[in-house]
């Protein structure tokens, strides 16, 4: 279940996956406490989180396609070296930042695709731990590694 749900994921568009994370977060919000992604790890992810509040809400929106996208970009290679909690930290935080209204929030009345829709509901089917090692095979793939060639 774990395999299939990630594969389907990865399967979506940009915009999908992005919409998919994001209601993720609203569902899941509660049951990650702040805590548990790790002051330490945020630490490392500040400077990349700080650049992204000064931008744009249009550059915001673009950082998180490049990444979602794997393209080539400066956030991507910096996102890149992180470790996979870092990664996970890093996505968990933008959300908290869109909340507060740093960061572009999704469209009010955001109409999620039939497939991203799909993918939610798998994703919610699943316990906890497996939503996580979904999520964590997710963003573990996004960015730029930027020691590969
Ligand atoms: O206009 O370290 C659209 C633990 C459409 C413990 C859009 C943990 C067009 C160890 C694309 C929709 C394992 C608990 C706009 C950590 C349009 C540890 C915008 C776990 C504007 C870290 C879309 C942590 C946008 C976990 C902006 C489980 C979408 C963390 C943005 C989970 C989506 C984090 C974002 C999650 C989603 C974060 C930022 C699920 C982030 C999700």
């Amino acid at each position: 279940a774990v395999a299939s749900t990630t594969a389907v994921f990865k399967a979506l568009s940009v915009d999908d996956q992005l919409a998919v994370l994001w209601y993720a977060y609203t569902e899941m919000g509660r049951s990650i406490t702040p805590a548990a992604t790790g002051a330490a790890r945020l630490q490392l992810a500040e400077g990349l989180l700080n650049q992204i509040q000064q931008m744009s809400h249009a550059e915001q929106l673009e950082v998180m396609r490049d990444l979602a996208a794997q393209r080539n970009s400066q956030v991507s290679r910096a996102y890149g070296i992180f470790s996979v909690n870092t990664k996970l930290a890093f996505w968990y935080e933008l959300s908290e930042l869109m909340v507060k209204g740093l960061v572009i929030p999704v469209p009010a009345g955001y109409q999620i695709s039939r497939d991203g829709a799909q993918v939610l509901e798998t994703l919610k089917q699943l316990d906890f731990g497996q939503q996580i090692t979904v999520l964590r095979k997710v963003v573990a793939d996004m960015g730029v590694d930027p020691l590969a060639d």
